[in-house]
This record gives structure tokens, sequence and C-alpha cells, in this order.
């Protein structure tokens, strides 16, 4: 026995870290979408306690058949959302999706979402492993400022200030 103990413990030596085991996920919540919505937005940050970069090569759930990671950008005045090719959480840093920035995006959500509802999320690693997260949905309709928001038009009315 002592020495199937020490093998394993000569064999734990030499396995590289996962990358799940160096990616934490912190604030992970979902913006409650109107009935009538097939998308809702996420937010969520990944932080790395690593030595290297992390690269997240997939996000998939329960709640919406296609999520996708969004990023967003000025163009013109207008602001612009696209699907991130890359999703890198760097080496001793974090990504931050939050809201008017980057942000995860369920689209063709599987069913209705309310306020409590719990949303589980699998994000996977290039290198295989993945994290689940658990998102809560909130409704965030009496704190919208009615700026520019994520899928402002879409998310229908602003009970602005
Ligand atoms: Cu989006």
């Amino acid at each position: 026995m002592k020495m199937k103990a020490l093998l394993l413990a000569v064999l734990l030596l030499f396995i590289p870290s996962l990358a799940a085991a160096e990616i934490s996920v912190e604030d992970a919540w979902v913006r409650m979408p109107p009935p009538v919505a097939d998308t809702a937005a996420g937010y969520l940050t990944l932080k790395n306690s690593g030595e290297k970069d992390v690269e997240v090569v997939a996000v998939e759930s329960s709640a919406a058949a296609k999520p996708e990671f969004h990023s967003m950008s000025m163009h013109d005045g207008m602001m612009h959302m696209m699907k991130m090719d890359k999703v890198v959480v760097p080496a001793h840093g974090e990504l931050r999706f939050e809201t008017g920035g980057n942000h995860l995006m369920l689209t063709e959500l599987t069913g209705t979402l309310n306020a409590g509802d719990h949303v589980m999320m699998t994000i996977t690693f290039s290198d295989g492993s993945s994290v689940m997260v658990h998102a809560e949905v909130r409704d965030m309709r009496s704190q919208d400022s009615g700026g520019y928001d994520d899928h402002g038009g879409s998310h229908g009315e602003h009970h602005g200030h």
C-alpha cells in the first residue's frame, strides 16, 4: 500500500495542471429577458490564477441552444456586437463580461427565464477541462438607466429614472 501511495504521489507531480483548476468564476448572472425574447445576456468574471493564458473553446447551457461570447465596440457612434473568435483569460489576470461591454449571449433560449432562476453553464477550455457555472437570473428593469446597453433595442421598455 505504501508503495502505491508513493507511486501515486510521484505521478501527480508530472500531471500538468488543468486549466479548470486555475480558473475561478465570479459574479455570474443573467439579465431576465422580456417574455417574448429568445436571447438573454449574461455576465461573469473569469479569473486565472495560473502561469499560462487559458483559452475558452466552448460554452454550453441547457437554457440556450447557442450561447456565445460577444464583444462590444463603437463604430460611427453606434454600438455593435460581434461573436468573439478568441476568448482568452490572461495568466494571473481576469476576463470580465459586464453590462455595457463584452457579454455572454444566450441565444435561442430553450424556455422562459424568470428572476431567481438558475442557469447552469459549462465552460470548456482548450485543454479539454471545464468548469460549471451557476448564474442567477436577475430582473434589472428597475435599475436600467436607459443608456446604451447590450441588446438595448430588444429588451423591451426601459423604466428610466
Ligand atoms: Cu450580444
